[in-house]
């Protein structure tokens, strides 16, 4: 029973208004998928989130975790959130690119020099203009992104100290344009591979290298078959909260209330956890074993302007988006 409302009616007065009865009766229980380990901030602070819904709305509305992409591929889940199959989802604004275009637009190489640059764009209006385009497509993201981090670059075989050292290097990418283009543009050789068979692609050498945040490398274990990581802070990610449209307005208003003020201050929480772990776990990760370099920014940055990168994607994201990018984070192109 949701007691936020039978504690305004009164339970003699809920019986007697057979509307309100029957709303207080009605319980969900949604599914909400994720590609991330247990351990990982995201699936924590979700966990802490899903439990306080369920407990102020009288376990009426039930979130129920599957992390790990335990559904399914990222691109496979995503169907699965169109559909209604799942409820909610936390992809990476870039791999939704790929069905919202301008949700890639965070990820431009090096536009964002730190997180301060990052929660102003993300929470303002760069934020505000994707998730209204995620809108028309049937899908809604909660207003706070989740952080993902920013991307190091890491490799079985070799640091990667400069723009040369990416040329001809197998390296696998999440499945989205705005990556393959972008390590096209160093001259690298991109595979997309979904999140969920990484692991296996750095073991079996499909792939020589990949990119992500530190905190995955922890997580995901990635630091056992990978030797090498270079601090190339390349990008910065994150996960946006989505939900399917028409589950999500199945919910009684109280109870969307109650999901999106928890689902939106657990995103903040685990911002401030990412980040200390991202800065933190150089440390941890070392003792595991792996070797660290720090390479200059400057060099990739030209790389990227010569091969006309910035000009490409500010052509396809289009002026208001890439002017609000630009708007966050100084001029790119
Ligand atoms: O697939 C990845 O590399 C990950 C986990 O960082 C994303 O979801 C983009």
């Amino acid at each position: 029973r949701r007691t936020f409302v039978t504690t305004a009616l009164g339970g003699a007065a809920a019986l007697a208004m057979p509307g309100i009865r029957r709303a207080e009766a009605a319980s969900f229980n949604y599914k909400y998928a994720n590609n991330l380990q247990l351990s990982h901030p995201l699936n924590i602070r979700a966990k802490e989130a899903a439990d306080a819904i369920a407990e102020e709305t009288g376990g009426d509305m039930k979130i129920q975790i599957f992390p790990s992409s335990q559904l399914g591929g990222d691109t496979e889940t995503l169907s699965q959130l169109r559909a209604g199959a799942v409820e909610f989802f936390t992809l990476s604004g870039l791999i939704l690119s790929t069905l919202v275009p301008v949700t890639a637009i965070n990820g431009v190489g090096f536009a964002f020099p730190d997180y301060g640059t990052v929660w102003k764009a993300m929470d303002g209006e760069l934020g505000a203009h994707v998730r209204g385009e995620i809108s028309k497509y049937g899908i809604l993201a909660m207003e706070k992104i989740w952080d993902n981090g920013f991307r190091q670059t890491t490799s079985r075989s070799k640091p990667i100290e400069t723009p040369a050292d990416l040329e001809g290097f197998k390296i696998r990418v999440p499945v989205s344009p705005l990556w393959t283009s972008m390590y096209e543009a160093f001259g690298a050789a991109p595979t997309s591979i979904n999140f969920s068979e990484v692991y296996t692609s750095l073991q079996t050498g499909v792939v020589e290298g990949q990119e992500n945040p530190l905190a995955i490398l922890q997580t995901a274990k990635l630091y056992e078959v990978q030797k090498y990581c270079s601090m190339t802070n390349h990008m910065w990610d994150g996960f946006w909260f989505l939900a399917n449209q028409e589950r999500w307005e199945a919910l009684p208003e109280d109870i969307r209330n109650v999901v999106a003020k928890h689902l939106n201050a657990a995103a903040v929480k685990e911002r401030a956890d990412v980040e200390a772990l991202n800065a933190s776990l150089a440390e941890t990760l070392q003792e595991e074993g792996m070797a660290f370099n720090s390479p200059e920014a400057g060099p990739f940055r030209e790389k990227l302007r010569s091969a006309k990168f910035y000009e490409t994607w500010q052509e396809k994201f289009g002026p208001t988006a890439w002017g609000l990018l630009e708007q966050a984070v100084g001029k790119l192109a």
